[in-house]
């Protein structure tokens, strides 16, 4: 056989595309949540699994299915007018219906729905048509239909189950189908990867690049053998990650259709979600569910729209982009990056002039993206505060660009520089008064008795092993101590003998009062009931973690924030600290210990 040749990177489009529509859309569209007359939470493409459906009872809805509406084209140039650059629909969730014309199962869309067409043939013709790669989500491991599926105990009771026989009898020829018929496949995205070994994710992924070399798989395909690492649902991490990630997203609250989720979110929060993630070097890989007759919910397709009128101007600041050169984000807004520029993603307009600290590399000319009106701006070494000072000098005749940004959407300046980016690393106070110290950029003090506790690794680890600590790399178990997690959160914090501390620079001597935010784990409620300790500048201050105050983003979407404020102190000079937080008493009720992402000083 002849060899297939691999292109030099195939990676190099996803990292350009940045921005991907997913698409879930199977035989759960149809119920749309709502079974035997009640409503169950959650996401909709679950119901069979929450609603513990027989197998024989599911079938039937298929009977039912005839998308008589969808139209492949519409929904290839829906994708290009949002501006996205690649498109992963669900050819086998975890309901284990093929949304495809089959051969290995007569359980797909061709041979068992009135519909009687093949979805799939259409979407590769009409992504060509539009310039839209082509992908497509295959759950490789959760399987509700084949008895020798991951998580279907409950499906297929006392089946004695050969998982390993699944991925020989159904997953792989499926996958040969899929990756045979429809032309080039950009990316085959795995997802769940609960039940599959190590050993059987390489040799899945082995399998795909043997049919077709250069697509790509998901994080998701298991234990960090991916070619990209895969965060949590909706997940934001705090600050830029290393490596190649993808954040898979919902613009309400549910991937598969339900009738009764009208939680659309806003263009506006949707535009900071894919900017704030593109200054992280992250894909936003957002998702739409069309209803059983094919048709996409209005809601989305607004957004959609109105992302991709953004894009069409600002596009450059986001397409092909680096993260943002500095560790850390900032209040104003987001900045990416590419060879000699740096684009500073304003959410809303300074009012005056602006000032960026810590940017050492020189600015030869700061434009307006959009319409490119120039700025004035001044760059001075401050010598006594040893900190370099970038001023934006916004004279009072503004750009169309601003005036007419009657929405409110993000605005784009452009920094040419004589040099890619070189910035200050160290964290600095802000212009704004602010000292933000970061979960992801604190030092970690483990003591060695903590250091012993180590669990199994979860084998579903679907991060890329980027995120798991270099020492565990390798290893079937991981640390169960304080560390810093995918998402840049300090977690597992579950024992007083252990602390965390950063290293600042303050500009301005004052007094500040402080603030430490903790967060729940995922879905579930914040609770505090800990007793934490700050040490800075020669001073203490202890505090039972109580919620001052509600901390909302749309990072916090899915993890509760709660701040708790540790009083005030007087810094009498500016200069060089060192905060160290402490744990004195840890809520044994709290899942996984305490889980930190800042602490914060405010200039009162
Ligand atoms: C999985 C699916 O179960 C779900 O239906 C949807 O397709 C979503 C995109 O992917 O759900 C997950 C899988 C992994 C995590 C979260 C949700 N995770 O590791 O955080």
């Amino acid at each position: 056989m002849t060899e297939k040749v691999k292109c030099a990177d195939p990676l190099s489009w996803w990292r350009e595309a940045r921005f991907g529509m997913f698409i879930h859309w199977g035989l759960y569209c149809v119920p749309a949540g709502i079974w035997k007359g009640k409503e169950y939470p959650g996401i909709g493409e679950w119901l069979m699994a929450q609603a513990k459906i027989p197998l024989a009872d599911y079938r039937e809805l298929a009977k039912e299915f005839n998308p008589s509406d969808f139209d492949a084209f519409q929904i290839a140039k829906l994708a290009k007018d949002a501006g996205m650059r690649y498109l992963v629909i669900t050819a086998k969730h975890h309901e284990g219906f093929a949304m495809w014309d089959s051969k290995v199962s007569d359980y797909n869309i061709v041979k068992a729905t009135p519909y009687g067409k093949d979805p799939l043939k259409q979407l590769s013709e009409a992504c060509a048509k539009e310039g839209i790669k082509l992908c497509l989500y295959y759950s490789q491991d959760l399987d509700w239909e084949h008895p020798d599926g991951g998580y279907n105990e409950w499906a297929h009771p006392g089946h004695q189950r050969n998982f390993a026989l699944y991925l020989e009898e159904k997953v792989k020829p499926q996958l040969r189908e899929l990756l045979t018929n429809y032309g080039p496949i950009g990316l085959i995205w795995c997802d769940t990867p609960a039940t599959i070994t190590k050993e059987q994710s390489e040799d899945l992924k082995k399998f795909i690049k043997s049919i077709q070399p250069d697509c790509l798989v998901s994080g998701r395909v298991g234990h960090c053998v991916g070619d990209y690492g895969s965060l949590g649902d909706n997940q934001i991490p705090l600050g830029r990650l290393r490596g190649d990630w993808e954040t898979p997203a919902t613009i309400n609250n549910t991937w598969g259709f339900k009738v009764n989720d009208h939680n659309w979110k806003s263009t506006q929060t949707l535009l900071q979600l894919l900017i704030d993630l593109s200054s992280k070097g992250v894909n936003y890989l957002l998702n739409i569910g069309p209803d059983s007759k094919g048709r996409v919910p209005q809601p989305s397709i607004d957004c959609l729209r109105e992302i991709g009128s953004w894009l069409k101007v600002n596009g450059e600041a986001i397409y092909g982009t680096s993260a943002n050169p500095y560790p850390y984000e900032f209040g104003w807004g987001r900045i990416t990056g590419k060879g000699k520029k740096l684009f500073l993603i304003f959410s809303k307009m300074p009012a005056g002039d602006f000032i960026l600290y810590g940017l050492k590399s020189k600015v030869k000319k700061a434009y307006f993206l959009d319409g490119g009106k120039s700025l004035e701006s001044i760059q001075i070494h401050d010598k006594k505060k040893d900190v370099c000072k970038l001023a934006l000098k916004f004279n009072d005749s503004l750009p169309d660009c601003i005036r007419g940004n009657l929405k409110g959407f993000p605005v784009v300046i452009v920094l040419e520089l004589s040099n890619e980016a070189i910035v200050d690393e160290r964290i600095i106070q802000q212009p704004d008064g602010t000292v933000r110290l970061f979960a992801h950029m604190s030092e970690l003090h483990v003591s060695e008795g903590s250091r012993k506790k180590r669990i199994p690794r979860p084998g579903n680890s679907m991060f890329s092993s980027v995120a798991v600590a270099a020492e565990d790399a390798n290893s079937t178990t991981i640390g169960n101590h304080l560390r810093i997690g995918d998402g840049g959160l300090v977690q597992n914090w579950n024992s007083s003998e252990d602390r965390i501390s950063w290293n600042f620079k303050l500009l301005e001597h004052g007094t500040y009062s402080m603030k430490v935010h903790t967060v729940a784990p995922k879905y579930k409620d914040w609770i505090g009931g800990h007793k934490m300790r700050i040490k800075v500048g020669g001073n203490e201050f202890s505090k039972d973690i109580i919620p001052d105050e509600v901390y909302e983003t749309p990072r916090t979407h899915l993890f509760q924030e709660r701040i708790t404020n540790f009083g005030e102190m007087n810094f009498p000079r500016p200069g060089d600290y060192c905060l160290e937080l402490l744990a004195e008493k840890i809520n044994p009720d709290v899942q996984d210990g305490i889980c930190v992402s800042e602490v914060k000083l405010v200039r009162k």
